[in-house]
């Protein structure tokens, strides 16, 4: 193992204790879905950008076909190339005595994509097709437990989305499991990084930066959201509530 292998696999644990693994961390055999979820490549020791679970058109009229290919091959591609890119800059600066700012800087840099790459990949795979699993409402336990922390699943949804709507700039908005109170919350995300309860788990994400939804909607966020809420794939939020649960 070489020492640039050493250093990702360090990155990958950073990561982890951010979002995608702990969501899965309950066994080796998760772990390792998870690295592959992630696109992480071993033997050139990068990220790579993982494919859409499904079509670009899939999620038509409500996510339209333009924007999933813009948003996947160009934003979500550019947030796996600066996860590298930070990773390298880190590695790198570890044999030069590079002053305090440049490291703050890729410290900033890593945050930043590493965000980026997690928010991305949970958000593909938590959306489906309204005509296959996408939509609806939520069924069993995590019904339950919707019920209990927001009063109803109409409540819910009425709090995520003017959250979503609300976030200041460019973020998200999540449905999170808070795993010391047992308790799922609803929390808001600046950029790709800030605001997120700590050591909350990411359950399910909307993306409220412009680029994934402004050639469909223009300035209509709230008129997005509405759509969003067709597409959620909740059998999939349901596999990662109970592994978040352990
Ligand atoms: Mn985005």
């Amino acid at each position: 193992m070489t020492d640039s292998t050493i250093n990702r696999r360090t990155a990958l644990g950073v990561l982890g204790a951010t979002g995608l693994a702990a969501i899965s961390a309950s066994t080796s055999r998760a772990r390792a879905h998870t690295a592959a979820s992630l696109g992480w490549n071993d033997a050139k020791m990068a990220y790579e950008l993982p494919p859409l679970p499904y079509a670009f058109d899939a999620l038509e009229p409500h996510i339209d076909a333009q924007t999933m290919e813009i948003h996947h091959d160009k934003h979500h591609a550019g947030y796996v190339k600066g996860l590298n890119a930070a990773l390298d800059r880190l590695h790198a600066m570890r044999a030069e005595t590079a002053d305090a700012a440049t490291i703050q800087h890729w410290q900033r840099q890593l945050s930043f994509h590493a965000g980026g790459h997690l928010n991305h990949t949970l958000f593909w795979s938590g959306m489906a097709p309204a005509d296959e699993d996408g939509g609806g409402a939520p069924t069993g336990i995590l019904a339950e437990a919707i019920n209990r922390n927001f009063g109803s699943y109409d409540r819910f949804a009425w709090q995520f989305q003017r959250a979503a709507a609300t976030v200041e700039g460019s973020g998200w908005a999540w449905l999170v499991y808070e795993p010391t109170a047992s308790m799922l919350m609803i929390s808001q995300m600046e950029n790709q990084q800030k605001l997120l309860v700590p050591g909350s788990i990411p359950l399910l994400g909307v993306d409220v930066w412009e680029h994934a939804y402004y050639l469909k909607y223009q300035n209509r966020r709230a008129t997005y959201l509405e759509a969003f809420m067709n597409v959620i794939n909740w059998p999939e939020i349901q596999r990662r509530y109970d592994s978040a649960r352990g």
